[in-house]
């Protein structure tokens, strides 16, 4: 039987385990990405493990999401980052060198590899033909350390691409289209392959706005092929040598294909609040816009923003809109000045931001009570743009172009003609921004800087074998990380400082739960369906973990964040039978006897001494998960983590 893409490069890194759908995998990983939000703790964890040089082919330390720096804290996290990635052999990104997706595809995205990154958008390498997957800080200090990065072997879905988009059409209304097709959880437990000869016509950074929000449909990655688009945009970087081509088997077997005419493709608009929540832009034509935010790693390439610029050319945005526009990288934003381009985009009245993350995680540009925000960024989750009510829509940049002109939503198709675009033959290359290791002798004496907002991890305890502890909170499905553990300027400095954190956990949905948990000593959380996606933050298991959270029941999970869960030590269970979320309330006594004996048989019983009722659940777990769980998460189990 042929293999697809993601199975070849399993098959090339397998370390153990089964390539069978559901089976655990363990893969050899050759390189990892760390951004500061969640590098921070990723690098606490690795020095713990005590491994004095990174042992993977390639580690980079990117620098991308604090950049703000509106006190200490940001600071003081950028120079212990940057004195760790020194002493123990990464390379490291500096602020204002570009988001750390961009970059890395850029710089040092190679066909055919591993790559995990503490970052859920990390399959936007797989547009380069990587199978690149996010991960918990933990797991890519594991990885750093030469150690197996563990997944659940994941069933195959091919999406046959056809056609070719049409002018104002484009690789974004590509993912909001499979989004509207597979929702936010119809890629769980799948990598995606596109193919079919749609895709010759898109280039690199185009494939990687879709692998990037592959991420949306909960996924474990998505990937291209590596072809003749592949080798071109290697060679203009400067990297031919990186080139290998990469296919799927003719005979390869898919669970699941999609077919997709990219001819017939409209420009589409994901609605408030979830990036599923699709229509065609032409719907909603008329709706008045407040502000409008190019960037993100999802849009932030050299061709999106030559498109910005060409269509804002000599016009000037409504007076009532605000548009903020960031470009991916210092690599994109030296090019725009070279070609006069980014000239064009400030004439505009645009902002110019820098090349991070910025609005995307809240980092400033919060728009104004109820605005609405059409944004080309991947996620609209409810009260991430900073501002609880404001209304987040996710678009292309021409359909953002066109409501920053018109200030109200517009089909970008009605601009008249779209201007010619030429891509050049080389991208400049400038690693400055970029700064290598200290080499081997050296790294002894490099000192690690640290600043006082570095708290010390919460202690994990070993799973008791009974738990009587209160149901502290019931949440609904779709829970994301980013209701679990907000972001925003005024939290994300803190991701050193977990018990500061503490106080905003689930803040979106009840802002007595750290108190009430905090109370309870222990507890347990219920939530709906596919409780824990998007970000990869693994704050969203520590601070829980801190709180006194010992298990986690739902109808099901996200692939990151039930791993971080394990890793912490919070047991996660799903309902035998989903109906039985309706029987449990807040506050109820709950009580699950036997824990061990039921890791082993993978149920258990769950019962509520409030209502009487007894629920089954079920524990799928490996061995080495129930290890994990028993010792107490994953520090403990290999020996380290303190008490
Ligand atoms: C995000 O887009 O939510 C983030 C911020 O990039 C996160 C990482 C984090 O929370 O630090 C992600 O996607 O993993
Ligand atoms: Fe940064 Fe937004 Fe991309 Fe996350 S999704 S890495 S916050 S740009």
């Amino acid at each position: 039987m042929g293999l697809t893409i993601a199975q070849k490069i399993i098959r090339e890194h397998l370390i153990s385990g089964e390539m069978t759908p559901g089976s655990e995998v363990a893969l050899r990983i050759d390189q990892t990405l760390t951004q500061d939000a969640t590098g921070t703790m990723a690098y606490l964890e690795f020095e713990t493990m005590g491994v004095p040089r990174v042992k993977t082919e390639l580690s980079v330390a990117y620098i991308d999401h604090n950049t703000l720096q509106s006190g200490f804290e940001n600071a003081d996290d950028h120079r212990f980052i940057q004195s760790m990635a020194k002493k123990h052999g990464l390379y490291f990104s500096r602020p204002g060198n570009g988001i750390c997706h961009q970059v890395h595809l850029e710089r040092f995205g190679k066909p055919g590899k591993t790559l995990i990154g503490s970052d859920s958008h990390t399959p936007t390498g797989g547009g380069i033909g990587m199978l690149a997957m996010g991960a918990g800080g933990l797991d890519v200090a594991v990885a750093m350390g030469g150690g197996a990065y563990y997944i659940t072997m994941p069933k195959m879905y091919k999406v046959n691409l056809t056609g070719r988009l049409r002018p104002f059409v484009t690789a974004k209304d590509v993912s909001l289209e499979i989004l509207r097709i597979l929702s936010v959880k119809g890629g769980v437990g799948a990598i995606i392959e596109w193919g079919g000869e749609g895709i010759r016509t898109l280039s690199v950074p185009e494939r990687a706005t879709i692998t990037n929000m592959g991420t949306e449909l909960g996924a474990t990655t998505s990937i291209f092929p590596s072809d003749e688009v592949t080798k071109a945009f290697l060679e203009a970087e400067g990297r031919g040598e990186d080139f290998i081509e990469l296919k799927s088997d003719p005979d390869a077997v898919y669970d699941k294909i999609i077919e997709i005419n990219l001819s017939e493709l409209k420009p589409m608009i994901a609605c408030p609040h979830s990036p599923d929540n699709v229509v065609t832009v032409e719907s909603l034509k008329g709706t008045k816009v407040d502000q409008v935010c190019i960037g993100s790693c999802t849009n932030s390439s050299l061709y999106d923003m030559l498109k910005v610029a060409a269509l804002l050319k000599g016009k000037t945005i409504k007076p009532e809109v605000s548009l903020s526009v960031s470009p991916g990288s210092k690599q994109v934003l030296a090019m725009l000045a070279d070609c006069g381009a980014l000239s064009d985009i400030l004439a505009s009245g645009a902002r110019v931001l820098e090349c991070a993350c910025g609005p995307c995680i809240g980092m400033g540009f919060s728009p104004n009570s109820g605005g609405v925000s059409l944004r080309t960024f991947n996620r609209n989750f409810e009260g991430r743009s900073g501002t609880a009510d404001g209304q987040v829509y996710l678009v292309s940049p021409e359909t953002a172009v066109a409501a920053a002109l018109t200030g109200e939503i517009t089909d970008p198709m009605l601009l008249g003609d779209m201007p010619e675009i030429t891509m050049p033959e080389m991208f400049k290359i400038d690693d400055s921004a970029i700064l290598p290791p200290a080499s081997v002798e050296e790294a002894p004496d490099v000192e690690i800087l640290r600043g006082p907002n570095i708290k010390p991890f919460p202690d994990s305890r070993p799973m008791d074998d009974c738990l009587q502890v209160p149901l502290v909170l019931k949440v609904g499905d779709n829970i994301t990380t980013d209701h679990i553990m907000p972001a925003g300027a005024k939290i994300l400095p803190y991701r050193s400082n977990i018990p500061h954190l503490s106080q905003y956990c689930f803040g979106v949905c009840d802002t007595t739960f750290p108190q009430r948990a905090k109370e309870a000593g222990q507890s347990i959380i219920v939530g709906g369906s596919n409780y824990g996606q998007g970000s990869s933050r693994e704050h969203a298991a520590l601070v829980p973990l801190y709180l006194g959270v010992r298990a986690v029941i739902t109808k099901s999970f996200a692939r990151i964040h039930v791993a971080n869960l394990i890793n912490a030590g919070i047991m996660p269970l799903t309902f035998k039978n989903p109906e039985d979320y309706d029987k449990l309330s807040q506050g109820d006594d709950l009580v699950i006897e036997n824990i061990y004996a039921g890791m082993d048989s993978g149920e258990m019983i769950l019962q509520d001494k409030t209502s009487g009722e007894e629920i089954p659940l079920i524990c799928s777990f490996t061995d080495r998960q129930k290890a994990i769980l028993k010792a107490g998460g994953l520090l403990k189990y290999v020996g380290l983590g303190g008490k």
